[in-house]
């Protein structure tokens, strides 16, 4: 019964395989934007779905693979990425953050899906087409997938139970992310930034053309709670020594402009609706103390609710704009 199931692998295998796959990929980068309860819950559990949904899907394709005459390396490529990406991602959602030899999980995972896509592209163009027909829109496919999808939420409920326990002492919150002490914050890069050596006592961030010195902007910080959340699969709760952006700009000011770029003396920079001034925050230390080099010192970005890598380090300059907040690219390039 099975292997005449089975035996039925083919264009529509394929077509279920190739809206998986852009579907993963297409939720995995919602899943690494969204900061908040609903938006990551929802996110991550339709990553997760489409995630599985490959791995569902995987024993039609295999024999569609061994029935093929031949195999280019570029499929047999792709199958490892796909392997890979598959794999990191169970080690990511199993075991969270960590870096070993250099990278992470999540840095594996994403790499591997970043190469897969373009070779994904080419295999499926370079094939006969597989064109969707009327007749695929019948109760036969919609039963499949419904069982595929049965199949891939059973997947993720036991996976979901398996990672609320693998690590007791890290628990898990809704963007997937495990807990870290407040004094433990590692020093993190988005990709390709460097940490750079800034003397406390002579930088200045300027802010709509004033330029404010350290312990003026200390002199005016007050506690604020907020967690760091970074996409590489670790969250901490820590209490900020920060001031509202707001409170650095005029009233008028603000009302005359759409977005405010926070800049790095590094060059890495992104873009804010200015209704959030009153809710972003210089910071100038965290639980207490100074902030450290890698985290930011002297004068970093406290974005409550957003992702770490909207929390802008070493910061130089706040620049009001009427450019739209969208504007820019939705993750750092640098
Ligand atoms: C075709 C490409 C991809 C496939 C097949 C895939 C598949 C998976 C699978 C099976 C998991 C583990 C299951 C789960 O978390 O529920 C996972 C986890 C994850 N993936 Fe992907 N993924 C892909 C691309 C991406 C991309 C491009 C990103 C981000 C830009 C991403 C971000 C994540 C994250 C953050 C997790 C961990 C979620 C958690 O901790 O619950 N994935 N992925
Ligand atoms: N200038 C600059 N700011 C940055 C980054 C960076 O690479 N360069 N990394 C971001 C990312 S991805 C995160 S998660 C947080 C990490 O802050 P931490 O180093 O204090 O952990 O800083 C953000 N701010
Ligand atoms: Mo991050």
């Amino acid at each position: 019964m099975k292997s005449l199931e089975l035996r039925r692998a083919g264009r529509r295998t394929n077509l279920g395989l190739l809206f998986t796959l852009l579907g993963a990929f297409g939720t995995g980068w919602l899943a690494f934007a969204a900061g908040t309860p609903v938006p990551s819950t929802l996110a991550r559990l339709s990553h997760g779905l489409f995630g599985l949904g490959v791995i569902v899907l995987l024993p039609w394709k295999s024999v569609i693979i061994r029935r093929a005459t031949t195999i280019r390396p570029a499929a047999l490529a792709l199958l490892v990425l796909l392997g890979i990406c598959l794999g990191a991602g169970l080690v990511q959602l199993l075991g969270g953050f960590g870096v070993r030899r250099g990278v992470s999980p999540i840095q594996v995972h994403v790499g591997a899906a970043l190469i897969a896509v373009p070779l994904l592209l080419v295999h499926v163009l370079r094939r006969r087409r597989q064109r969707v027909r009327r007749s695929d829109a019948s109760r036969r496919t919609l039963l499949a997938g419904a069982l595929g999808l049965a199949g891939a939420g059973a997947g993720l409920v036991a996976l979901e139970g398996l990672a609320g326990v693998t690590r007791p002492t890290r628990p898990r919150t809704t963007t997937g992310s495990r807990r870290l002490n407040a004094d433990a914050i590692p020093a993190t890069i988005w990709l390709l930034d460097d940490i750079p050596r800034l003397d406390p006592a002579a930088h200045r961030v300027e802010v709509a053309g004033t330029r404010w010195s350290v312990t003026d902007l200390a002199a005016r910080a007050r506690p604020v709670a907020a967690r760091l959340d970074c996409t590489s699969g670790w969250y901490a709760d820590a209490i900020w020594t920060a001031v509202p952006v707001a409170d650095l700009l005029t009233a008028d000011a603000l009302a005359a402009a759409s977005s405010l770029e926070v800049r790095s003396v590094t060059g890495y920079r992104r873009r804010f609706p200015v209704a959030d001034a009153g809710a972003l925050w210089l910071a100038t230390g965290c639980q207490g103390r100074p902030l450290t080099v890698g985290t930011g010192a002297p004068v970093r970005l406290v974005a409550p609710g957003r992702r770490g890598f909207w929390w802008v380090k070493w910061v130089a300059s706040i620049r009001l704009s009427d450019a739209p907040a969208g504007r820019q690219l939705p993750f750092p390039a640098q």
